[in-house]
């Protein structure tokens, strides 16, 4: 029996969010249906309105940061049940594909797709439609839907004991920034820490460099609100631009600059990646986690590149194994060395979606929460 569910879709890019009831086709083979219970708000689905992302099927259901309770499983779902209490990650990983079979799980080839909307394993296949008309699904899960359906890839099993509102966090924003640091940055004990843009990314950012060890995070944002969010988190210094930050990491390095740049804006301008390489020091990195127009980028200088042997990194979900680490990042809450609470700025409905977009360019949240 299909379900029928509220669901916030986009019909086109630029474009905006409206409410509409759509059919959700029941389970298939290694696929699960949940019921929704929040969705975080990232920058990433707002991108669809503003066209600075383009998705390949219109209409498209947003949201891809979410937690739920399962309502129906599909044949072939091992270890899921109805009851369960699930987040989704952004990507997917299947375990069996040759990324995830070299340990790159977040790499995943299930993750093609993504922008397609459909299953997986198949461009022409998809569970929601809107009075016939197929719909694609965010990252083929789509958190802004009552209810919603995904293929096993994408959800893990959580603690009952976890409040849902927090845990939707940890399907995007929290791995990407933390593992944008952490790992795919490489923070050690003792670092100057460079966190250029303070959104739900920035200051997740902020808080793995500050647990890895690092000595000094200099959190660079122009608004005044998230730079004291930023000292919550963990910065040690703030500023409201790059030239201020990368001097201020030159004055405590004998001149040499910052061990690692995070460049965490909600929208990459061409010239962001240039300036963050500019802070670093010889053999520093700099790590490019954010989406803009996906235009080219400033050209980088070889110089730096080879002879100051500066490196370049991009990552997504912070290059984090979202079956391993999105388990051990709810570990962390719950032992108290990981915020999650603290991120969520303002609660929404689903109806609000466009309305919780206005406030981020205001520049009021972090991250702006739908509960359903
Ligand atoms: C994005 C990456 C492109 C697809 C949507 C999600 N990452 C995080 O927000
Ligand atoms: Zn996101």
């Amino acid at each position: 029996m299909p379900t029928t569910t509220r669901a916030s879709i986009i019909r086109q890019s630029p474009g905006e969010y409206e409410t509409v009831t759509l059919e959700l086709d029941d389970p298939k083979k290694g696929e699960v249906q949940v019921k929704m219970a929040a969705s975080g708000l990232c920058h990433s689905d707002d991108h669809l309105q503003t066209g600075d992302l383009q998705v390949m099927t219109y209409p498209f259901c947003g949201g891809h940061e979410g937690s739920g309770v399962i309502t129906k499983v599909g044949p072939d779902t091992p270890g899921f049940e109805v009851g369960d209490h699930v987040v989704f990650s952004f990507v997917p990983s299947c375990g069996q594909c040759s990324a995830c079979r070299r340990g790159d799980f977040n790499l995943c080839d299930k993750g093609a797709l993504l922008l397609v909307g459909s299953r997986a394993d198949d461009a022409e296949d998809f569970r929601m439609k809107l009075d016939g008309q197929n719909v694609g699904q965010m990252c083929g899960i789509s958190t802004f839907s009552e209810y919603t359906t995904a293929d096993v890839a994408s959800v893990i099993k959580i603690d009952k004991d976890i409040p849902l509102k927090s845990a939707a966090l940890v399907g995007c924003g929290v791995p990407t920034g933390f593992g944008t640091a952490v790992k795919a940055g490489g923070v050690k004990p003792g670092d100057v820490v460079i966190v250029m843009g303070i959104g739900g990314i920035g200051i997740n950012a902020v808080q793995g460099a500050a647990h890895a060890g690092a000595t000094r995070v200099i959190a660079v944002d122009p608004t005044p609100f998230k730079r004291e969010m930023a000292q919550e988190f963990g910065a040690t210094d703030v500023f409201e631009n790059m030239e201020q930050a990368t001097e201020f990491a030159q004055s405590i390095t004998e001149g040499q600059g910052a061990d690692v740049a995070l460049v965490t804006v909600g929208v990459l301008e061409a010239d962001h990646p240039a300036q963050a390489l500019a802070s670093i020091r010889k053999g520093g990195t700099v790590v490019v986690t954010g989406l803009g127009k996906m235009t080219e980028l400033t050209p980088i200088s070889a110089f730096d590149l080879t002879l100051m042997q500066k490196r370049l990194q991009g990552a997504i979900i912070g290059a984090q194994s979202p079956h391993s680490d999105i388990p051990k990042l709810l570990r962390m809450y719950q032992a108290g060395q990981l915020k999650l609470d603290e991120l969520i700025t303002k609660e929404y409905t689903l109806d609000q979606v466009t309305e919780a977009y206005e406030d981020m360019h205001e520049g009021k949240n972090i991250r702006g929460v739908i509960v359903f």
